[in-house]
């Protein structure tokens, strides 16, 4: 049958929750509270809006809309720094192997992410033309655990959601994924990622013959 993929940007592609972390920190630094790595773990895959209120609680903090409009801004521009210093260095391993693989086999792929910065990282490591669509965190109404961004990928790759894959490293991503009805590959530890079809610690990890199976169906 005819496959396509679908992957998500941060913590498959490239590593950029630890610029989310410095940009998160230094906020709560800001506003005089511990934000720890182990914090971080729980902002991973949800929206930048939902991140904030996720730091809030962590900081057991309520603050008017306005002022937390003003630190999405402040924060989106400190992560920005570390982004436009992103190079082709930063693809994750496995990832340029893997692309070269299903642009072998003819499988097409696209973008599924939160990040509305998606694009521009993309663009930073040289991997933007790969893609056959980019489905971001501007293109949807409700983010992940929520399926509509990997429903609007399974469109933009013109198949019906039970012939996408998914790779996520997310638990939102890979419930999203499972609602969607897709296969859901977990990238990362597999404990966390247990409601995933399928698990790898990375993607160096995957059977070349990996696709094949679905491809044979
Ligand atoms: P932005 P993904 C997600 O990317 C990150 O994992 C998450 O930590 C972040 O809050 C979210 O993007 C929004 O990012 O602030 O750039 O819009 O894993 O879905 O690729
Ligand atoms: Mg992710």
């Amino acid at each position: 049958k005819t496959i396509g993929v679908i992957f998500d940007l941060d913590g498959v592609i490239v590593d950029t929750a630890k610029y989310h972390f410095l940009a998160w920190k230094s906020l709560a630094d800001n506003l005089d509270f511990e934000f720890t790595e182990a914090h971080n773990e729980l902002l991973k895959g949800v929206s930048r809006v939902r991140s904030l209120e996720i730091l809030l609680d962590i900081g057991n903090l309520e603050l008017s809309e306005e002022k937390k409009q003003e630190y999405l801004i402040s924060k989106n521009e400190h992560y920005l720094k570390y982004i436009t210093q992103m190079g082709s260095e930063e693809i994750l391993p496995g990832v340029l192997s893997l692309l070269d693989n299903l642009d072998g086999l003819n499988i097409e792929y696209v973008l599924g992410s939160a990040s509305k910065n998606a694009p521009l990282i993309l663009k930073q490591v040289g991997l933007f033309d790969r893609f056959k669509g980019i489905v971001d965190g501007n293109s949807v109404s409700s983010a992940k655990p929520d399926p509509e961004v990997f429903l609007i990928g399974a469109q933009k790759l013109c198949l019906p959601p039970e012939n996408c894959i998914v790779f996520e490293d997310a638990i939102a991503g890979v419930e999203a994924a499972n609602r969607a009805n897709m296969t859901s590959i977990g990238i990362g530890d597999a404990e966390t990622l247990n409601e995933a079809d399928y698990n790898y610690n990375n993607l160096t990890e995957l059977p070349q013959n990996f696709f094949n199976m679905f491809l044979a169906e």
